[in-house]
């Protein structure tokens, strides 16, 4: 594939109005997932599901691709067409995850740092034959008592740009992902602290490494108080404290940035998308989304696995694809809703 390829999917993935369904829940968090409407996750149980979101009828006037599991992307539609196809077929670009998931970090207690670069380069050419545009890793950085400390976000930022080389040598484009978690108990002056301090060493370390801005997508925490935080900010703080931050941290030659939602309602994760792009109309790249629990909650809920909800569960998926579409421009009402 050459430049103007991994140019062309970058810039298909961020498409206005259009952005990415994030279906790479990994087995225990899939499970997670399922045992919260007491599905059993078997192979077949999970292959349904992503049925359902892989196959809602004219998704792909707001999705632009969906980021797969390395089960999903071998699996298949009821009607039996392997799932890139499907996607394919409609438009929608299949992306996968590459990492193996977020491992304790040695001598460093409550940190993590992201493992799968073995095997990566033979990986990607197999996903690539597999029909795989871009490809995903996602670093845990985590708010605490004395951390993150600086050589964790180093290690975490080091490893996505050994990935991000590996995937634009392959013709794939990386969707690199550093997630700070909202889980603590911090103010959104942390958060902000925490993320700019993540997002400046990650762009620092791509350059070392000569892996193309221009070829690479951010997906990112929006700047946001946590969870257990006694004071949460609200929705326009969060917009404008998500953009000063990325407008002191990532290039403009970025062809887009999309946010996942970390733990946010799915209305929530909306409203705060919408606020940007209403009051930062002309930023240097497009704000969308790449949430996961924030458009796929309201769709499993319907669910519960049962084959007489699929069409309900398919609504519920298309409402939220709907409704963040809309928030990519600036356009979303929470009037939508009722
Ligand atoms: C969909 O969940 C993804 C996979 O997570 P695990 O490897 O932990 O199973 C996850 O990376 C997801 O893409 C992002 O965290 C965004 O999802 P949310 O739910 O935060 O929008």
């Amino acid at each position: 594939m050459s430049a103007a390829e991994l140019e062309t999917t970058a810039k298909a993935m961020v498409a206005e109005g259009k952005g990415i369904l994030a279906i790479d829940e990994s087995s225990p968090t899939i499970k997670k997932r399922f045992d919260t409407i007491n599905i059993e996750s078997t192979e077949e149980n999970r292959r349904a599901y992503r049925d359902i979101l892989i196959t809602a009828p004219d998704c792909n006037q707001y999705i632009s691709g969906m980021i797969l599991f390395d089960e999903t992307i071998r699996q298949a539609t009821s009607d039996g067409t392997p799932f890139p196809k499907a996607l394919i077929d409609q438009g929608i670009m299949p992306g996968i995850k590459v990492d193996t998931g977020a491992k304790d970090f040695a001598n460093h207690p409550n940190e993590k740092v992201t493992e799968g670069l073995d095997g990566l380069r033979d990986r990607l050419a197999e996903y690539k034959s597999l029909g795989a545009k871009f490809a995903k890793w996602r670093a845990v950085i985590t708010i605490g008592e004395g951390i993150p400390t600086q050589a964790c976000i180093d290690a975490n930022a080091h490893a996505l740009s050994r990935y991000a080389g590996l995937c634009q040598e392959a013709g794939i484009v990386p969707m690199v992902e550093p997630e700070v978690l909202m889980d603590a108990d911090n103010t959104i002056e942390t958060c902000y602290d925490v993320t700019e301090r993540t997002l400046s060493t990650l762009f620092n370390t791509l350059y070392q490494q000569d892996v193309a801005y221009e070829h690479t997508i951010l997906k990112t925490n929006m700047v946001i108080s946590g969870k257990q935080c006694p004071t949460q900010a609200d929705v326009q703080t969060v917009a404008d404290m998500t953009v000063k931050c990325l407008l002191n941290t990532v290039p403009a030659s970025l062809p887009g940035i999309v946010f996942l939602s970390g733990g946010q309602s799915a209305e929530l994760a909306t409203a705060h998308l919408n606020a940007m792009n209403k009051t930062y109309p002309d930023l240097p790249w497009p704000l969308s989304f790449s949430y996961g629990r924030a458009l796929q909650e309201p769709c499993l809920n319907a669910w519960s696995g049962k084959t007489e909800n699929v069409e309900a569960a398919t609504q519920a998926l298309l409402h939220r694809e709907k409704c963040n579409s809309l928030a990519c421009t600036g356009e979303y009402s929470a009037d939508i809703e009722s």
